[in-house]
Formats: C-alpha cells, sequence, structure tokens
C-alpha cells in the first residue's frame, strides 16, 4: 500500500515538479541523487586540473586571462554542486574523504593529459561540448537544487565551449605546426569526449530508474548520439577531421553513424587505471591537506562572532 508522502512524491513527478529538499523522497532517490551530484561536483573540480596545467605557459596575457576565468568558473560549479549535495543531508567534508580515497567517481574524462596548448582548445570545443550536451536537459531534472544550479552552469559552459572553438579557429588560421597540434589534440580527445556520456544502454545499470525518476531525460546513447550530430558539421567548420573512418551521414537514420568505442580502455580508465587517475587524486588529496588551516581557521571564526 502506498503512503501520502509516497503519492506526493510520485504526483510531483507526474505533473513534471521539482521534488525539493522538504519533500519526502524514496531513500534510493536520495542516494542516486547524492551518487550522481557528489560525481558532477568531483567531475569540476578534478576537471580544473587538465587545463590548469596550462596557465602559467598561456601564450597570451588574453589567452591567460580568458584560461583563469574558465577554471575559478569550474571551481564554481563544484562549489555549487557541493551545496545541492547537502541539501540531501550529507556532509561536504565526507564527499572529498569519499574522492581522495577513490569511493567516489569523477568523470573519466579527466583522465586524460593536455600535452600542447592546444588540447585546451580541444578541452574547451569537445569536453564543454558534451558537458553541455548531457546538461542542458538536466536543468528540467526532477531534483530542484540541482536543476536550478545546472541553469546557471550551462550557461558558464556555453562560454566556455565557444572560448575552445575560438582558440582552435585562431590556430588554424595560423602555421601548419599549429594546424598539426590541433588535429593531433583532435585525435587524442575524440573518442574519450564520447566516453563522457557514460556505457552503452544495454550496459548503463543506473539508466532506467534514473528516467522513471526524471533524474535523467535522455539516456547516455541518445546523447552521444545527439553530440556526434552536433559536432561533426563543427570540424567541418574548424577544418579538422575526426578519427573514426565509420563516420558518414546516414540518410535512413537522419543521423551520423560513426565507429565502435573502446570499452576496455573507459572501464580502465573509470576503474582508477587511466593515464593521469593516480596524478589526479594525489593532487586533490595534498590541495586538501595544504588547505587544512584555512578551514580550521574559519572554523575558528566562526565560533568566535557566535
Ligand atoms: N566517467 O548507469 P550509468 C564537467 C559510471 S562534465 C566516470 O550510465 P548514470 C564540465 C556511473 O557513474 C563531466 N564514470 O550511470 C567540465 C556509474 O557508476 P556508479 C561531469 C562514469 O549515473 C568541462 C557507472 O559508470 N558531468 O565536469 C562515466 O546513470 C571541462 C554506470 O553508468 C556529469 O557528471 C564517466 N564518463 O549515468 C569541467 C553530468 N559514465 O556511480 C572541466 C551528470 C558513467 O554506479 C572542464 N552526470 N560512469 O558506481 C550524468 O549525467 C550521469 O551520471 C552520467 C552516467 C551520464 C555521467
Amino acid at each position: 500500500m502506498t503512503t501520502d508522502l509516497e503519492q506526493h512524491f510520485e504526483r510531483t513527478l507526474e505533473k513534471d515538479q521539482r521534488i525539493e529538499p522538504r519533500d519526502w523522497m524514496p531513500e534510493g532517490y536520495r542516494k542516486t541523487m547524492v551518487r550522481q551530484i557528489a560525481q558532477h561536483a568531483h567531475s569540476e573540480i578534478i576537471g580544473m586540473q587538465p587545463e590548469g596545467n596550462w596557465i602559467t605557459r598561456a601564450p597570451s596575457l588574453r589567452r591567460k586571462a580568458i584560461l583563469l576565468a574558465k577554471v575559478q568558473d569550474e571551481a564554481g560549479h563544484g562549489l555549487y554542486l557541493y551545496s545541492a549535495t547537502e541539501t540531501l543531508g550529507v556532509d561536504r567534508a565526507d564527499l572529498t574523504e569519499r574522492l581522495i580515497t577513490g569511493r567516489q567517481k569523477y568523470s573519466s574524462i579527466f583522465n586524460y593529459p593536455t600535452l600542447t596548448f592546444a588540447d585546451v582548445g580541444v578541452i574547451g570545443w569537445l569536453v564543454d561540448g558534451a558537458a553541455i550536451c548531457n546538461q542542458v536537459p538536466l536543468c528540467r531534472s526532477s531534483y530542484g537544487p540541482y536543476a536550478r544550479a545546472m541553469i546557471r552552469i550551462c550557461k558558464e559552459e556555453s562560454f566556455h565551449q565557444r572560448q575552445g572553438f575560438e582558440l582552435l579557429m585562431t590556430m588554424m588560421k595560423g602555421t601548419q605546426a599549429q594546424r598539426d597540434m590541433v588535429q593531433d589534440a583532435v585525435d587524442r580527445w575524440w573518442w574519450p569526449s564520447l566516453m563522457m556520456f557514460g556505457p552503452p544502454d544495454a550496459d548503463s545499470p543506473n539508466s532506467a530508474q534514473s528516467m522513471a525518476w526524471k533524474i535523467k531525460r535522455h539516456t547516455n546513447d541518445e546523447l552521444r548520439q545527439r553530440f556526434v550530430d552536433m559536432t561533426v558539421p563543427q570540424a567541418g567548420v574548424l577544418g579538422v577531421t575526426l578519427p573514426d573512418p565509420d563516420l558518414r551521414w546516414n540518410e535512413a537514420r537522419e543521423h551520423y553513424d560513426f565507429g565502435e568505442l573502446d570499452w576496455d580502455e573507459f572501464k580502465q580508465v573509470v576503474s582508477g587505471n587511466g593515464p593521469c587517475n593516480a596524478e589526479r587524486v594525489a593532487h586533490r588529496r595534498q590541495a586538501h591537506e595544504d588547505g587544512a588551516w584555512v578551514r580550521e581557521a574559519a572554523a575558528a571564526h566562526a565560533r568566535r562572532q557566535k
């Protein structure tokens, strides 16, 4: 027999309204939201590292200012998202602990190295492009604090995507060496970007329930296809080749067909064995330890104010 509280939860979802922190929710819903929002927050925070690597070596003051602003935005996104997770009754310190001890995931994409400055442009174009594709539907996610955080985050991600495209466009109008650098970065980031959308639908244990709860609005494969369809014409404008011999327009489906992803690589990266997993987590742990005195001072100040 369903209780009034359960009926209220179901009715809220049916009417496409938002579940708020004060509302009753099934324990599974709460756990799924904590899992997804925390992973998203961790991704933003870890995601500062690959591009942060280039701040001191940006080729001009303008590029440095843009990159600094972008990386600061990512810190901001992580902080809104940790706040959204806290509305579900978890503690941010605990989430950080789970990240640095490897008990909670972050996006696979941030475990790849940034070898040249073209990688900064390609991260903006492809990684932020994929993030937007995935996150715009999350603005209608059923959990209110997450959906609202996502609106602002998506606006900032759009700026990030455009700065990446503009950077690449500039390099493509430069020397042959610069064009080669862009192509090399595209070759390295294309497949990992497609992996950001998660495993194929048939191997996605969480999708069905998350769709039923209207947390996710589209499946992993639907969003991956949308990203490919959106990106292929942009690659044409830039003048780069996407590294997939099977990529072609399918008249009947009205979508691009594309090749099979290397799901073994995905599993390796998600389980901690990607090229930079150990480095990313060690760096985050060090930053957390180095910041201990700031947290202690802030807590002491708050106690004194009381
Ligand atoms: N990496 O059953 P599903 C950004 C895990 S954007 C690592 O399909 P779900 C912006 C998944 O968690 C990047 N793990 O799971 C930026 C689950 O594991 P669990 C962050 C992955 O949740 C740009 C298991 O595999 N964006 O940061 C990945 O229904 C540039 C089974 O998968 C978000 O987090 C992966 N790629 O769907 C920052 C968006 N894919 O927890 C800096 C919000 C799957 O059961 C620079 N999240 N897994 O142990 C989502 O939309 C979803 O959580 C998905 C996964 C689509 C990522």
